[in-house]
């Protein structure tokens, strides 16, 4: 097996973005509870972000949401991101809360309902000129609850016609990134269910569409690394939404339902060069800490991924290709199982120290009485949430 020091270097190349929304309050339909200090803008929500990056030195950008991180001056907010030590990412549009989309946004049948969700990507894209985004992320509720509900084939045309007017908006330095969802809250079809309609849809637009996957938007015993290997291949994966999942879309902390899964999309990210300096996939979370605090279940996150990334770099890929070729079923299975079973939390945490962070930032972060501050500044005004 690889040394952890012959690929301690590679760990530097990996960056995770974090969602703004991570830090609100989020739920279930029912009940969202709150937590005291629980940021109430999108200042509060990037100066929380920014304490993850401090503590891990791994989430150097924020996405943001919109409207739910609407600001009058995004230049003041870039400045504010920067002063803190992160940037502004991906702007995730939202056709999804407002009462004009319940039949759907980009698919719906109504011109000027489509003509309203058009608008909002391409005011998406002004944001992104200011903030210096690069990605453009599209996901859509748009779908229907019941078999003879609409055409289904109307709407992808409709959905492809839209598209291409956002597409053609999108600048030489931006990208375009179609999230796929098999189901919710549309209960018979998405429009976008799946990883092949969401890449017959960015194909069609150019190369600058790509295809957004997050790892709790599939059907339950999906190979999720399989589908991580075919658009790796097709030189479509532009993003990941991580996190991890029980049952549905549970957007629980990445890793934690099942790690070896997260092992497994990671090695499959290294073996098709979608990884670091490698590639151009972006390493996203999407994640909703309903019960947890929110800025240590953002920083056990980025660890997951951190951990995960340097036993799938331990991969001695050369000793596995061997015997792959050989047919030798369980050696080949053997040196995997070997990386992922190689505990790299004391080598990771020496390298962290190597590199002036704390060794364990979880204990570093909570000795910090950053949670305690907040609580006590941000009394009053109203907690940032949905909104929905
Ligand atoms: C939809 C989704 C999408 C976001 C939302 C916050 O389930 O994964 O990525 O817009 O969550
Ligand atoms: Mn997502």
């Amino acid at each position: 097996m690889t040394a952890f020091d012959a690929i301690a270097h590679r760990l530097e190349e990996q960056a995770i973005e974090l969602p703004s929304w991570a830090f609100g309050n989020s739920g279930t339909r029912f009940r969202v509870f709150t937590t005291p200090g629980t940021p109430r803008d999108p200042f509060e929500k990037i100066a929380d972000a920014a304490q993850v990056h401090k503590f891990t030195g791994l989430a150097p950008s924020v996405a943001l949401h919109i409207p739910w991180d609407k600001v009058d001056d995004y230049g003041v907010l870039r400045a504010h991101a920067e002063e803190r030590g992160v940037r502004l990412g991906t702007i995730n549009s939202n056709t999804f809360q407002d009462e004009d989309y319940k039949l759907g946004s980009l698919a719906h049948r109504d011109d000027r309902i489509r003509r309203k969700a058009i608008d909002h990507h391409l005011e998406c894209i002004d944001i992104m000129d200011q903030t210096g985004s690069r990605d453009l992320k599209i996901w859509l509720a748009d779908g229907t609850n019941y078999a003879g509900q609409d055409d289904m084939r109307g709407r992808q045309d409709r959905m492809h016609e839209a598209l291409q007017e956002i597409y053609a908006r999108i600048g030489e330095n931006q990208r375009l990134v179609l999230e796929y969802k098999i189901f919710e809250p549309a209960f018979y079809h998405m429009d976008v269910p799946d990883w092949g309609t969401s890449y017959a849809q960015v194909a069609a637009l150019g190369e600058r569409a790509t295809v957004c996957l997050d790892t709790g938007h599939h059907a339950p015993s999906t190979n999720i690394e399989f589908i991580v290997m075919q658009l790796l291949r097709l030189g479509k994966l532009g993003s990941f939404d991580f996190n991890s999942r029980n049952y549905a879309d549970d957007d629980l902390i990445v890793g934690a339902a099942d790690p070896f899964q997260l092992f497994r999309i990671i090695v499959e990210v290294i073996r098709g060069g979608g990884y670091g300096n490698d590639g151009d996939t972006a390493f996203m979370l999407d994640q909703c800490h309903n019960i947890e605090d929110k800025i240590p279940g953002q920083i056990r996150s980025v660890l997951n991924v951190q951990e995960m990334t340097a036993r799938a770099l331990l991969v001695d890929r050369d000793a596995l290709t061997e015997a792959q070729v050989a047919g030798d079923v369980l050696g080949a299975n053997g040196i995997l199982m070997d990386a992922f079973y190689t505990d790299v939390r004391p080598d990771l945490a020496a390298w962290r120290e190597s590199r002036g962070l704390p060794g364990d930032p979880m204990a570093a972060f909570a000795e910090s009485g950053y949670l305690a501050s907040i609580a006590a500044e941000r009394v009053g005004g109203t907690q940032a949430g949905w909104g929905a």
